[in-house]
């Protein structure tokens, strides 16, 4: 699962990725368009808690990319281009500056969220109304020489996009069938992606983060549907990046922060593109696995291999916190908090697993 950083330029995108992917092993990699794509650990506390008790020899963390692109320009031709990359994404992160820096003036003189929201919205609406209009040229012309149904359906979904579009709505506002959904797949619409609109703000406001989203009157947004919006010190957290996790404890505290901007921005990703996590723990691995919300435990198995999931007999679940507290999948059983499930069983977020299966 991907989510693509965009935002106009210097306003500290390349920053945000570097911290974000700063656990990466693999490191970053280049990929055509100048793009750049690194991978970051989720943070998982329930991973951590039960590695102190299992003490495995590996500890595994679930993974989200980030792809890293050059900030828009005032040419629209040259961001289209540059956007190329975005419509692989799963989701997409908007860095909006919000922190002075004299020595790197904003673009728009000055700083102003709503007005930079507004603006790159506009960008990758435009960009998905340029799509869309070919698409339905291209369908009216078909149905001139035949008409077929499906692409009738086509054509007035692709209107309803477009009307949207033309009203300046985000696709992701709007509400669609499944089956409207799988249609619209193949476009890989930009402003139908999930969006987290990360504000960037200087060191001063980093104690009052609790409150920007109103300082900036950016409440309305935070509740528009498949959208965040999380409040971030880039300075700090590139700071804090450097420090080991004693060090970053009281530099936090020292600027009143609660919890780490990373984490939560991490967080926010991995809510917004509807996965969680089930875990497998022993004596090998403790390790956190990524499914999306809703995945029946057959399918879960899938996520560990293949033939598990082929061969999929049952599954021992239980709760994490029970488990972290009976201390042993023996004591767990014992207090009968092991239950056995079935392959239509839907995973929930935290359960820790034991497949068994055959083959
Ligand atoms: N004061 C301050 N400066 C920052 C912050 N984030 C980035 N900068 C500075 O702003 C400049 C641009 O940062 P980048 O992270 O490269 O910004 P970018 O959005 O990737 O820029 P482009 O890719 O060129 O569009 C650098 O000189 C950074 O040091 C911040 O949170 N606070
Ligand atoms: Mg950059």
């Amino acid at each position: 699962m991907q989510t693509g950083i965009i935002g106009l330029p210097q306003v500290g995108k390349t920053s945000l990725f570097r911290i974000l992917t700063r656990a990466a092993a693999t490191g970053g990699r280049s990929v055509p368009g100048q793009a750049h794509v690194g991978i970051a650990r989720v943070p998982d506390a329930r991973v951590a808690k039960l590695s102190e008790v299992f003490k495995p020899k590996k500890i595994t963390y679930a993974t989200i990319e980030y792809v890293d692109i050059g900030g828009l320009q005032k040419d629209r031709e040259k961001n289209s281009a540059s956007l190329v990359p975005l419509r692989e994404a799963d989701a997409l992160a908007h860095v909006v500056r919000l922190f002075e820096n004299p020595a790197v003036p904003h673009e728009g003189g000055s700083l102003d969220a709503l007005r930079d929201i507004v603006n790159v919205d506009l960008e990758l609406i435009l960009t998905d109304l340029e799509q869309c209009a070919k698409r339905i040229e291209r369908v009216e012309k078909d149905l001139k020489k035949k008409k077929e149904t499906i692409l009738e359906t086509e054509l007035q979904l692709l209107i309803r996009c477009r009307l949207a579009l033309e009203a300046e709505t985000p696709l992701r506002e709007l509400e669609f069938k499944p089956e409207e959904m799988k249609m619209l797949t193949g476009f890989m619409f930009l402003t139908r992606k999930p969006m987290i609109y990360v504000l960037n703000l200087g060191d001063e406001e980093a104690s009052e983060i609790d409150r920007v989203v109103e300082k900036y009157h950016l409440e309305k947004l935070a509740l528009k549907p498949q959208t965040a919006v999380v409040p971030f010190c880039g300075k700090i957290e590139a700071e804090l990046a450097e420090l080991d996790d004693a060090e970053a404890a009281e530099m936090m505290k020292a600027y009143g922060l609660a919890e780490s901007g990373r984490d939560r921005l991490i967080q926010a990703s991995y809510r917004l593109l509807g996965l969680i996590s089930f875990l497998t723990c022993g004596e090998p691995e403790c390790r956190a696995w990524t499914i999306e919300r809703g995945m029946s435990a057959q399918k879960a198995a899938g996520a560990i291999h293949s033939d598990i999931e082929k061969n999929f007999i049952k599954a021992d679940v239980v709760k994490w916190e029970d488990l972290l507290k009976a201390g042993s999948f023996a004591a767990a059983r014992e207090k009968a908090q092991v239950r056995l499930e079935g392959k239509e069983y839907i995973v929930q977020d935290g359960d820790v697993i034991l497949f068994r299966h055959g083959g």
